[in-house]
């Protein structure tokens, strides 16, 4: 504590004070110099613990969902994630929540909207779709689908299919701290399918091709799948040929095609590729992220912390917190997916980022 520096609150107790105090309290007041030092710290303190959890642990609890419950009682078949620190707000990390769901061959859910803003990040099984306003969306393996706030949505597998369990991210315990939540339900329960299937990868996913004679003025990307196929591919070609960032390795963002920005307005998205054997540089930032491990093996430290991770594992690393990844084969590279809350960091003016000056934390 730095309680003596000028400028910053350092006031006895005596009890005159504490006399004043009780009486601003009775008022629905209070002295600041009471509370200063605690709502102006001298550096983010996140109430977010890095946290792992293990698909091992989860799988076999998820899948005992399907028996529990029906997706028309639950609304939502989802086991969620908690951050320890987040209680309160259902949080995993920050503002940030994330969740398993899962689902039988034949089964949907039913179609509603909210202000939250979500996404998908398929962990296993075949025949998943989403439809979003009217665009259905076929889903594989770790292929990453939006479902932008305010668009009509619902999710379901296809009688030909075979159980699938996928990611939820929503910003949900954001826009509830921003009291700014609605919710509705569709009232045709399904809603109907008004475009080819499909149709905003034939439009949007071509490479660093914009179609002519679009029109868009929403603030999400008007892709809303993007496949894990050339996702990989171009994380490849791009490790292939340049060192990335000293920090994470090859990463790349998922954007809006139109804009280059990020793909929805308060959710950003990344997978990141490491190196056989690499280990990135610590850094920290303003900013959370939920990250899943889409690809391999290796571990992060976070805050000092070491967590070990596997495929489908999920981990998340809190603002501010220091954290450095590493690829434990020496022969096979990993991905990571992230989604985060940057562009709300960004585009709030609130973005910082520092270098660890030893490049590597101790454990
Ligand atoms: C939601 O709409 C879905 O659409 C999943 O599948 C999880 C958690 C909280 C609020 C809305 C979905 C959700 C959710």
């Amino acid at each position: 504590m730095r309680e003596d520096v000028a400028g910053r609150a350092n006031v006895e107790d005596t009890p005159e004070l504490r006399a004043y105090y009780g009486e601003l309290g009775r008022l629905d007041a209070g002295a600041l110099w009471t509370v200063a030092n605690t709502i102006e710290p001298w550096e983010p303190k996140s109430a977010s613990v890095p946290m792992l959890w293990r698909y091992g642990d989860l799988r076999a609890h998820v899948l005992r969902a399907l028996d529990l419950v029906t997706p028309e009682r639950a609304g939502r078949r989802v086991v969620y994630l908690v951050n320890p620190g987040r209680r309160d707000v259902a949080a995993a990390v920050g503002w940030l929540y994330t969740g398993l769901q899962v689902m039988n061959p034949g089964e949907v859910a039913s179609s509603h909207r909210h202000s939250s803003s979500a996404l998908r990040f398929i962990m296993e099984g075949a025949g998943a779709y989403t439809v979003v306003d009217g665009h259905r969306i076929t889903l594989g393996r770790n292929d990453f689908v939006l479902t932008p706030n305010g668009t009509w949505h619902e999710h379901g597998v296809a009688a030909e299919g075979t159980t699938c369990i996928w990611q939820d991210g929503l910003d949900i315990p954001l826009v509830n701290a921003m009291e700014a939540n609605f919710f509705e339900v569709h009232p045709k329960l399904v809603q109907d399918v008004g475009f080819p299937v499909d149709d905003t990868s034939a439009t949007f996913a071509a490479p660093a091709l914009r179609p002519e004679g679009v029109a868009w003025g929403k603030p999400h990307s008007p892709l809303l799948k993007y496949e894990w196929g050339p996702t990989y591919e171009s994380l490849v070609r791009y490790a292939a040929k340049s060192a990335g960032s000293p920090f994470d390795g090859a990463l790349m963002h998922y954007t809006n095609p139109l804009t280059g920005g990020p793909v929805m307005p308060t959710i950003g998205a990344a997978m990141q590729l490491l190196r056989p054997g690499e280990a990135t540089r610590a850094h920290r930032h303003t900013g959370c992220a939920v990250y899943q491990v889409a690809k391999g093996h290796g571990y992060s430290v976070i805050a000092g912390q070491r967590f070990d991770w596997g495929e489908r594992d999920i981990f998340c690393v809190p603002s501010w917190a220091w954290h450095e990844h590493a690829n434990g084969s020496a022969g096979e590279d990993a991905c990571l997916f992230q989604f985060n809350d940057l562009p709300v960091m960004r585009s709030l003016g609130l973005y910082r980022e520092e270098a660890l000056s030893d490049g590597y934390q101790g454990v």
